[in-house]
């Protein structure tokens, strides 16, 4: 496509954010507006004995977890609910007589400032009977371990199944059968702004004014009218900049509640940011697994079926999406292979840690590791080249639309991605600059992985079928004003990724005007319209974009059916060209958008055609009729230290494929934000939790997120196979760059300590795990 699709034009949105004109959450100033602070109970585990608040309540306006539930209609919302006999957690947004992991709230102020707050917290008396806490999976899942809920039978809150073909029969016929085990640890998104919320209450009107760091304004519009018994329209959630999200700021939150019964107690808004080491134990940690699988295999490298059981740790109480993405690894293990046979068991236990949730990729990074680890791991078994294990067992272009165990992929070319990925590395030449750095007795080595994605979340059967309590589609609006300037209004939600430019592009190509005739709405439930998501699952791009083109093609044709009336000509006969309409041929008989806008809304008389309505505006909800799998192979280029097991990535390529690329420098940096925390995780980042269940990580000085001296340069390829299915071919990759990593940088390491026949099974690859690693290789 010609025009503004595929431009490489810069984000509209930076400037306003790169020159300190942000409005974030904190930036809302209200008049008589309190601050609020929440009293977090270290302990994993215990009985709340005494509360006593009568001295903090002179100072300030308190609230404990027992009055909180008395003034909410309903508990914390679960809405992913993928098990059938799910154990569902009746969960407040402050403790009520029982903490069930460090950090949870018992207690919360409201004062003239945060200072003030945090004072009146030191005067909140409580007393508690410390419980003994199960902190990890195998302490969780133990014999007679102690319970969370005294009415579980156990710890675990679900047991699902992933199953496809006939898998006892695949393990019974096949050569070789392969069965290893795989641990990852709690690690989170760390956006720079933290959470935070303003709520004001209108006793007059009875109308909640919230405006909160946000993915998903009316997602939370929703949760909060069901735990506070409003209607929906009494509430309006604004969402000012978003200082980053990564799937944090998608779940659902006790201290959007927090903030507006306070408000609705005082009288006055209120305001609530959590501080950095609140945001480490508040926000919703993710990742951790146990991932037991076993592979089926022929003696050429076909995979014949995949089996085990992903466990998901979950913390003390069930977060809104609960084990949402441990099912998603269960579900896409078998990734870009057409593997016939799979049975996945999914268990999710409770534990006294930090309620799981959202991040960037879901149990998309986990299910990529395992299922590259596996290709590999067959490799060396059967004595075959990985990449040839990886080309037998592709699903073939001829194959789709295919059916994978839970969802249908609609297009790929997965053998041409892997090509382009290695000429590339071929290009670059790291196999060169390998056996450079092995002379000079330097343990260097190249990792590959390739993954599959689904993006375009999603027709709202398969969200609904796959667990979820709300839909997958879009509500976009596309105007044209009376002065001629285009206005999108998208309930989709920018938190840095650039959307809104995105949108402005497809818009103005499809009414043919510059990009900066259009301007881009979002994060007002009251103004915008509705999504049945909101901005998650790389969904935004594809079924946002989706929509916007669908409504601007129809209001083009609106634009020219006036145009052809003031020009006297043929709609068929005009041309559009940077927001001027034209006789096809004679540019000098034109009129501009501005003379349009006049005539659909202003000097209608003679100029609006006699059987049209005035204004120019037009709505289209798209619900995709399937998800879009995008695609991609990433390689990493590493030295190691079998000294320290310290790691330096030396160079990262991502070969990839999103369909139709809207904005390619978008893309390009999207890739690299995301290889960012791919690395993070691969190498650095855990949340630790000490003896008896304390939390470790409170600050960036535990919690190692990547800085530009650990990132190496990017180099990245593209190739494009549109979702023909979706108008416009797009699909997502908001979170491509976080899959691929992990497996391919762990490849790289086992690579470069290949004389030591290390083997890689846990993430974060730190120096003491990778250190234990080279020592029992040496000991076998
Ligand atoms: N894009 C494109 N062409 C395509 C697809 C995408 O040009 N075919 C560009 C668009 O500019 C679009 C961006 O890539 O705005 C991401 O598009 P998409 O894949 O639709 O992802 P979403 O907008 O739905 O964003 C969500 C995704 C997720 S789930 C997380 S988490 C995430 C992310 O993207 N969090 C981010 N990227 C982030 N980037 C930043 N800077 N900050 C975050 O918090």
């Amino acid at each position: 496509m010609d025009g503004l699709i595929g431009a490489p034009v810069r984000r509209t949105e930076d400037l306003r954010l790169l020159t300190g004109r942000a409005q974030f959450v904190d930036d809302v100033g209200l008049p008589r507006m309190l601050e609020a602070a929440v009293l977090r109970c270290p302990l994993p585990h215990a009985l709340i004995t005494r509360i006593d608040t009568r001295a903090a309540g002179r100072v300030a306006t308190v609230l404990t977890g027992a009055e909180v539930k008395a003034a909410v209609v309903a508990p914390q919302p679960v809405v992913w609910r993928n098990a059938p006999d799910m154990r569902l957690t009746e969960s407040y947004p402050l403790a009520v007589d029982r903490v069930r992991y460090p950090g949870q709230g018992v207690a919360v102020v409201a004062a003239e400032s945060r200072a003030a707050a945090e004072d009146a917290l030191e005067l909140v008396e409580v007393e508690y009977e410390e419980l003994p806490a199960v902190s990890t999976l195998e302490e969780a899942l133990a014999e007679g371990a102690p319970r969370l809920y005294d009415d579980w039978p156990d710890n675990v809150c679900a047991r699902t199944t992933v199953a496809a073909g006939d898998v006892d029969a695949a393990f019974a016929e096949a050569d070789v059968v392969l069965a290893e085990s795989f641990r990852f640890a709690r690690q989170m998104g760390t956006p720079l702004e933290t959470r935070g919320v303003v709520a004001s209450w209108d006793p007059f009107t009875g109308k909640l004014d919230v405006w909160l760091a946000t993915q998903a304004p009316n997602f939370a519009r929703e949760m909060l009218g069901e735990v506070l018994g409003l209607p929906v329209a009494k509430i309006r959630v604004r969402t000012p900049d978003v200082g980053g999200g990564f799937g944090n700021k998608f779940d659902f939150y006790g201290e959007e509640v927090l903030a507006a019964l306070l408000s609705r107690r005082t009288g006055r808004p209120v305001k609530l940011i959590e501080d950095r080491v609140e945001s480490f134990v508040a926000n919703a940690h993710s990742r951790e697994q146990k991932i037991d699988v076993e592979y089926a295999a022929k003696a050429d490298g076909t995979i014949t079926g995949v089996r085990g059981t992903v466990h998901g740790v979950l913390g003390g109480e069930l977060g809104s999406i609960a084990f949402g993405p441990c099912y998603i690894t269960a579900a896409c293990l078998t990734g870009p292979y057409a593997i016939p046979a799979v049975r996945m068991d999914v268990v999710a236990v409770v534990t006294n840690r930090t309620p799981y949730g959202s991040y960037r990729g879901w149990g998309l990074p986990k299910a990529n590791f395992v299922q590259e680890r596996m290709v590999e791991l067959l490799a060396a078994r059967l004595g075959l080249d990985a990449h040839a294990v990886r080309r037998r067992n592709f699903v073939p272009p001829e194959a789709f639309p295919y059916q994978s165990p839970v969802f249908v992929y609609d297009s790929g070319r997965y053998a041409d991605c892997l090509d382009l990925c290695l000429e590339a590395v071929r290009k670059a030449g790291w196999a060169e600059r390998v056996a450079e750095a092995r002379a000079r007795g330097t343990a260097a080595g190249i990792g590959y992985s390739f993954h599959n994605e689904i993006t375009a979340f999603g027709p709202t059967r398969i969200v609904n079928l796959s667990g979820l309590l709300h839909s997958g589609f879009d509500e976009e609006i596309v105007k044209v004003d009376a002065t001629g300037h285009v206005i999108v209004h998208t309930g989709q939600s920018a938190m840095g990724q650039g959307i809104h430019t995105a949108l402005a592009q497809i818009a103005g190509h499809a009414l043919g005007v510059p990009l900066d005739h259009v301007t881009v709405v979002s994060g007002d439930t009251d103004s915008c319209p509705y999504t049945g998501y909101g901005t998650g699952a790389s969904r935004a791009a594809a079924v946002g974009g989706a929509a916007v083109l669908t409504a601007a093609t129809r209001l083009k044709a609106k634009v020219l059916r006036i145009a052809a009336n003031l020009l006297e000509a043929s709609p068929d006969d005009l041309v559009v060209e940077d927001g001027r309409i034209f006789v096809a041929g004679v540019p000098h008989r034109s009129v501009g958008m501005a003379e349009v806008g006049d005539a659909a809304y202003r000097r209608l008389e003679g100029r609006l055609p006699e059987d049209e309505l005035p204004t120019l505006s037009e709505r289209e909800v798209y619900d995709p009729v399937n998800i879009a799998t995008a695609f991609g192979c990433t390689a990493v280029l590493a030295e190691v230290d079998p000294e320290t097991g310290v790691v330096t990535l030396l160079d990262y390529l991502i070969a990839h494929d999103c369909g139709t690329v809207i904005n390619p420098l978008i893309v390009d940096g999207q890739l690299h934000g995301g290889a960012a925390q791919a690395i993070g995780g691969a190498l650095y980042e855990e949340l630790s939790y000490g003896d008896g269940g304390r939390m470790l990580t409170r600050t960036f000085r535990d919690y190692l997120i990547p800085s530009a001296t650990e990132i190496p340069p990017f180099t990245l390829a593209h190739m494009t196979t549109p979702a023909d299915h979706i108008p416009g071919g797009f699909k997502g990759m908001g979170e491509a760059g976080v899959i691929g990593g992990g497996a391919a940088i762990a490849h790289a390491v086992e690579d470069a300590l290949r004389d030591y026949g290390v083997k890689i099974t846990a993430l974060p690859i730190t120096p003491p795990r990778l250190l234990a690693a080279i020592k029992q290789a040496s000991a076998r």
